[in-house]
């Protein structure tokens, strides 16, 4: 196991076209802007971007998406059938009376349907709004009427599962269109709909219009409904070359779940605007496939999450190393912090560190990254991107000042307004008002800048644990005993007490061969007392099986914190636990 003090700059560097250093004194983003939609910049359709304007530009013939079947089927489509078969889906919704700016929910995993499903919502001006598979009835049916979904997109499989159900409380859900074999009453066959028509020219939507829309609940809170423009895919476009280095010849995969802004951004938009080939496996994460994966479909570029490298770290790095001839130029995580550890393990057993990239819902694309070579610190989020300002405000008083002394800790705001902001939130104006105050956008996260203006994620500001005199960032703490050999992964919580208001307690599981129990429970708690002094250490070690973790895969600390206390999990945990009864092993 490779053991690393965060901070250490990576060696190799990758080289994507565009890829590297940040710092670009030319940039403007109107440059993205004019090369998407020409002469004409009152109009831009996220549709006609990702697959029409490359069929223009000569690439008919290249496959746009590698769909990859749980049952090792395997189907190309090219940028020329994703235009047509867009556009028909764009004529079928225009038939059922889709009117501009009306949401459409869209309830499917990763098929080759959810890809023309996506574009030609955005061809017949609708907004696209994905749901997760995972979610149970109940979260799906409050999300449909949370969005006003007249139209809903779905599978036969997962209609019958999940929202059958609930359609008679459904008053607004008129049309449900099913992909599949089997067609329940009230329901449409998508794809003889889609085969039976023609393809319907995009609709002239101008950069503001709404497009595509996420429910994000984060870990704490109610699910807000997170409303983003077309013009987002300036940023998409911009990010996938500057980040991924991507083009043309490119073979890109994000893991990403549908229903999760990522996907939306980077497993649809930014490799399609980029005319990059994009991959699709329908499996969930199974570390052997996913090396198979890399290897067999020669990927150069890879977004995956802290989660999922995680796991391939348990499976061990001789398993990594057996697919080491891999074609990867970059890859790069999102989520949740990634620890130094992690970034280097890349390196060791892929041949390329995993970069972190730093970003929300709401910022709708990566804003800070890490780039390669010298521009990454293992261990921190990175650097803003061009035409990303990024600064560290804490609220004093009800003002908010700017920290720029080297390692001050505060919220990390941003100034608006770049392209993939989010330009409403779901009904609820005052809750969208609150997060922008003077020109900047407030994140809700705690970071830190270091010396070099790399940024260090602290915490959530509502996660903070504030222990007597001192605020403690979670993060801090799990970084620290991640590094220790026996540690998996690791939520650190506050639990209340009587003399300091909290304490730090971490609920941790195990790498294999290590055995949970009260030697080992004391050994870490004197590692951790040691690194981080006595008042920042765990009062407390919990051993469990698994962390509970939210759809997009982050940790959901509220559920810990409930745990701490012995409480119930709480009414508004959006995802169920994976079913591993007596994984608390010490309770
Ligand atoms: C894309 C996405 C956003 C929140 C964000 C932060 C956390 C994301 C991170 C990270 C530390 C990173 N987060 N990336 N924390 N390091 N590299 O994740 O969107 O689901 O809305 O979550 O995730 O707390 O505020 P979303």
């Amino acid at each position: 196991m490779v053991s690393a003090k965060p901070g250490k700059t990576i060696a190799k560097a990758a080289s994507g076209s565009d890829a590297g250093s940040w710092s670009d004194a030319e940039f403007r983003w109107d440059d993205a802007l004019a090369e998407l939609a020409g002469a004409s910049t009152d109009v831009l359709n996220l549709g006609a971007v990702c697959a029409d304007r490359q069929v223009a530009l000569g690439q008919g013939e290249h496959v746009a998406l590698r769909w990859l079947g749980r049952q090792s089927e395997r189907r190309d489509v090219t940028y020329h059938q994703l235009s047509d078969q867009s556009g028909r889906v764009a004529r079928v919704l225009a038939d059922l009376g889709l009117q501009p700016g009306e949401t459409v929910a869209v309830l499917m995993g990763r098929v080759p349907e959810l890809y023309s499903a996506a574009l030609g919502i955005w061809k017949a001006g609708g907004i696209y709004c994905p749901l997760f598979a995972a979610f149970g009835p109940g979260p799906i049916k409050a999300r449909l009427e949370l969005g006003g979904a007249r139209i809903l997109i779905t599978t036969d499989e997962l209609y019958a599962r999940k929202v059958a159900m609930s359609r008679p409380g459904l008053s607004r859900l008129q049309h449900v269109l099913v992909v599949g074999e089997s067609f329940a009453d009230g329901c449409g066959d998508f794809r003889a709909l889609v085969n039976a028509c023609l393809p319907l020219s995009p609709v002239a939507t101008k950069p503001d219009a709404p497009a595509f829309l996420h429910f994000t609940s984060g870990t704490t809170g109610t699910p807000k409904g997170v409303l983003h423009p077309h013009r987002a895919v300036l940023a998409h476009l911009v990010t996938g070359r500057k980040v991924f280095g991507l083009s043309a010849s490119d073979v890109f995969w994000c893991t990403a779940d549908p229903g999760w802004v990522t996907s939306t951004a980077y497993g649809l938009i930014a490799p399609l605007v980029c005319g990059a080939t994009l991959i699709a496996d329908e499996a969930e994460l199974e570390p052997r496939r996913w090396y198979g994966i890399l290897h067999d479909e020669k990927v150069t570029a890879w977004y995956t999450t802290p989660t999922a490298i995680r796991t391939m770290m348990r499976y061990g790095a001789a398993l990594a190393r057996s697919y080491r001839e891999n074609t990867l130029r970059v890859a790069a995580s999102v989520g949740e912090p990634l620890n130094a550890e992690a970034v280097l393990w890349g390196q060791k057993a892929l041949g390329v560190p995993f970069l972190d990239t730093w970003w929300q819902t709401e910022t709708g694309a990566i804003t800070i990254a890490n780039a390669p070579g010298e521009g990454s610190r293992s261990g921190s989020m990175g650097r803003p991107l061009p035409g990303v300002e990024a600064v560290i405000m804490r609220c004093e008083g009800g003002t908010p000042n700017r920290i720029d002394a080297v390692d001050g800790v505060g919220e990390l705001a941003i100034r608006t307004c770049w392209p993939s902001m989010f330009s409403g939130a779901l009904g609820e104006e005052p809750r969208y008002g609150e997060c922008f105050r003077d020109g900047w956008y407030f994140t809700g996260d705690l970071v830190r800048r270091d010396a070099d203006g790399f940024f260090w994620f602290v915490g959530r500001a509502d996660d903070m644990i504030k222990c007597g005199a001192l605020q403690i960032g979670p993060f801090e703490v799990e970084a620290c005993l991640m590094d220790h050999p026996a540690v998996a992964e690791i939520g650190v919580v506050g639990k209340p007490d009587m003399l300091v208001r909290e304490v730090p307690v971490a609920f941790v599981s195990l790498n294999p061969g290590f055995e949970a129990g009260d030697a080992l429970r004391a050994e870490l708690l004197s590692y951790a007392r040691q690194e981080l002094g006595a008042g920042m250490a765990p009062r407390e070690i919990h051993f469990v099986e698994e962390l509970p973790k939210t759809n997009s895969g982050k940790i959901m600390r509220r559920v810990l914190k409930a745990k701490a206390v012995g409480e119930p999990e709480g009414g508004d945990i959006l995802v169920s636990l994976p079913p591993c009864p007596g994984r608390y092993d010490d309770e």
